[in-house]
């Protein structure tokens, strides 16, 4: 009985540990110039999503998704890990919210998936 359980266990460990892997939601933005590197992302819904988000320039950017109450700043050099549950699949604008970024072309396009 009790090695029954065991192996019961190892078995939902290992599954448990396959469904952690990459692709667990776990996405990195990244910022460079007046741009998003990764400029598109795809989730899926109902999942708790973590987008770590890089500034790898040397001055200061800000990442923005107005749905989901995310207002960060990015100092330079610094990363930010927005996390959230996107309930609804559709297409999100993520931008940078300094001051003329996004006119610039600082956006992206968050996918939220069915
Ligand atoms: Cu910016």
């Amino acid at each position: 009985m009790r090695r029954w359980f065991s192996l019961t266990l190892l078995f939902c460990l290992a599954l448990g540990l396959a469904a952690c892997g990459p692709g667990d939601g776990s996405l990195v933005i990244k910022a460079n110039g007046l741009s998003f590197v990764t400029a598109e992302v795809h989730v899926p819904a109902g999942q708790p999503v973590t987008l770590r988000v890089v500034n790898q320039d040397g001055y200061a950017h800000a990442f923005d998704i107005d749905e989901f109450d995310i207002h960060a700043p990015l100092p330079a050099n610094a990363a930010f890990d927005a996390v959230f549950t996107p309930a609804e699949p559709g297409r999100y604008r993520f931008y940078c919210g300094s001051p003329g970024h996004a006119a610039a072309g600082m956006t992206g396009v968050l996918v939220v998936e069915p």
